[in-house]
């Protein structure tokens, strides 16, 4: 059930008002109450577009996640809004130029999640190279029936080819996990190469996205999402990889092809691959499902409660910057805005 805070006192009836569109923690919520009229959105559901529209109306802030979208319908139906912030690091699901010419503050969530998020990165690529689930789920089915030397024999993480493809903030942190605790060599692709001083302590190299496919042993995928990176793995940079490679991607939905991938898992052109986001999610393709040799989990690469606390407070934090006259820690957009 939606709740709605109404004013509980004469000065309230002045301040401006926010929505929480996601639920989150209360006592961040909280934080909100002496500065802003609120209504939080407490179920665990994302509200149609049509009703965030609608709770939107005379509001001058929004806190969003990354699965709230935020779009020229929903500017242009909302014209009091003028900040828009989400917890995530990623926003796809934003139309940030399109708020830049509508006046439209955006800010999201870098830094707080980083460290976490590559810990989930590694700890998918370790899943998958040595297939602890696929081995779970046969023994949890009782299909054990005796050892066997090759009963799910897997990839070696260590001394392996670490391929990181997108080396931002998260790509750096999965490429020092690998260099400096499992003395892996680290190959990587970016649209740009990263100064020699900082892919020195990566172990890190740059290379084309070809030879990144070729070469690598165990590829990690941390590109954001825009048209550029849309299907930026088919089948076509899948027939690239090693047989015995696997692919994870923490990324987003929509940069690996899932049908694809899928073919390509079922036809035995890599090992294996790990997903934490998926094309349409929650809606997860079929033929995934259908693949044993592919770990999946639920878009929880920053979920630890400490870090998600962390990514929600930032918003909260930016929210009650941008409207009461300070700056937002983590702008995206501030040097773009028009005025209102
Ligand atoms: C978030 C993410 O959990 O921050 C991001 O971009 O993908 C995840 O860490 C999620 O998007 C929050 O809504």
């Amino acid at each position: 059930m939606s709740t709605s805070t109404p004013p509980t006192s004469q000065a309230a009836a002045g301040r401006p008002k926010v929505l929480v569109a996601r639920k989150t923690f209360d006592d961040i919520v909280d934080r909100l109450r002496p500065h802003f009229e609120v209504e939080s959105n407490d179920t665990d559901l994302p509200w149609p577009q049509d009703e965030l529209i609608r709770r939107l109306q005379g509001k001058a802030g929004v806190y969003i996640s990354g699965s709230d979208k935020i779009d020229v319908k929903l500017l242009d139906a909302c014209p009091d809004l003028r900040v828009v912030c989400t917890m995530a690091v990623g926003y796809n699901n934003i139309d940030v130029a399109a708020c830049s010419e509508r006046g439209v503050l955006v800010t999201n969530a870098p830094d707080v999640l980083t460290e976490t998020t590559a810990d989930f990165g590694f700890a998918l690529m370790m899943a998958t190279a040595r297939r602890i689930t696929e081995s779970e789920h046969f023994l949890r089915a009782g299909r054990w029936q005796h050892w066997s030397v090759t009963l799910f024999a897997g990839a070696d993480i260590h001394g392996a080819t670490l391929g990181v493809l997108g080396m931002g903030r998260i790509g750096a942190a999965i490429a020092r996990r690998g260099h400096l605790g499992f003395g892996m060599p680290v190959i990587y692709h970016n649209r740009s190469r990263l100064p020699a001083d900082q892919e020195g302590p990566l172990g890190a190299q740059w290379v084309e996205k070809d030879e990144l496919l070729r070469r690598a042993d165990h590829l990690v995928i941390v590109v954001p999402y825009s048209a550029s990176s849309h299907h930026l793995i088919g089948q076509r940079e899948l027939r690239l990889m090693k047989p015995t490679a696997t692919l994870v991607n923490i990324a987003r939905g929509g940069v690996v092809d899932d049908a694809a991938l899928a073919a390509e898992l079922k036809a035995g052109t890599i090992a294996a691959a790990g997903l934490d986001v998926f094309e349409g999610e929650p809606t997860v393709h079929p033929a995934l499902l259908d693949c044993e040799n592919v770990v999946l989990t639920p878009h929880i690469a920053s979920a630890t409660v400490a870090t998600r606390r962390a990514m929600s407070a930032l918003a909260v934090d930016n929210l009650i910057l941008a409207l009461t006259g300070g700056t937002a820690k983590t702008p995206l957009n501030a040097g773009q805005l028009r005025a209102r």
